[in-house]
């Protein structure tokens, strides 16, 4: 059964640029958050938290390539990390972000507390190139995952029915979605749940 811990009970743990740090990490159960510049990371963590700003929600996207560790309530960590397809990102940067993301995934020690990643979406783009990338390297890879579409307050009924159709098309209908809007608090108690059940907390 779930263990009780407080969701308020969360501080900013690390930001890390450097692949060979995220091995402090191992032990307690990790939910990592991957998706495009400003697709919504940092502020579904605030939501997810009740916190305004525990974690940085920026207006210009892609500013800082690290990987950022939060710790709740003794219990789990969130992951957030660095947003992909900011296309103005130069070359150096760039090498960067694959640098890091490549080895959370492949190279990291701490990868068996890595229980699942919450794949992001922009509900209002619907899955770009990029998103798909993501997608097919962690189903081929078999991190379990589920796919958050963020920002569903900007979309109306008929566009509602457009995403799924797109979803459905990008031959992502088999996988678990989760509509959620940081504005609205739509899917908050969805996600919970899917981070609760996977992470045993
Ligand atoms: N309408 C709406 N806007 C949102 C929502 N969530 C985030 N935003 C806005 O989208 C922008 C980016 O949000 P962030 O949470 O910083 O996105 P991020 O993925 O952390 O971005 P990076 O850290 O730069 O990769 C901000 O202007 C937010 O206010 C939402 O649910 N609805
Ligand atoms: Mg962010």
């Amino acid at each position: 059964m779930a263990v009780k811990f407080s969701t308020n009970d969360a501080s900013f743990l690390a930001s890390v640029g450097d692949a060979r740090d995220f091995a402090r990490f191992g032990g307690l159960p990790q939910a990592a958050l991957s998706g495009r510049s400003n697709v919504g990371k940092s502020s579904l963590i605030n939501c997810l938290l009740g916190r305004k700003s525990l974690a940085r929600v920026s207006s210009v996207p892609g500013k800082t390539i690290t990987v950022n560790y939060y710790t709740v309530g003794g219990k789990m960590l969130f992951v957030d990390l660095p947003g992909y397809g900011f296309a103005k990102r130069p070359a150096a940067e760039r090498e960067k972000w694959s640098r890091l993301t490549d080895g959370f995934f492949t190279k990291n020690p701490a990868s068996d507390s890595l229980k699942l990643v919450l794949q992001l979406i922009d509900a209002a783009v619907g899955p770009t190139p990029d998103d798909m990338m993501m997608v097919n390297y962690l189903r081929d890879a078999g991190v379990p995952r589920v796919l958050v579409l963020t920002k569903t307050d900007k979309l109306g009924s008929r566009q509602r029915e457009e995403l799924s159709f797109r979803m459905s098309e990008a031959g992502l209908s088999g996988e678990t979605l989760i509509p959620f809007s940081a504005r609205t608090g739509e899917g908050r108690d969805a996600v919970w749940r899917q981070i609760r059940s996977t992470l045993g907390v």
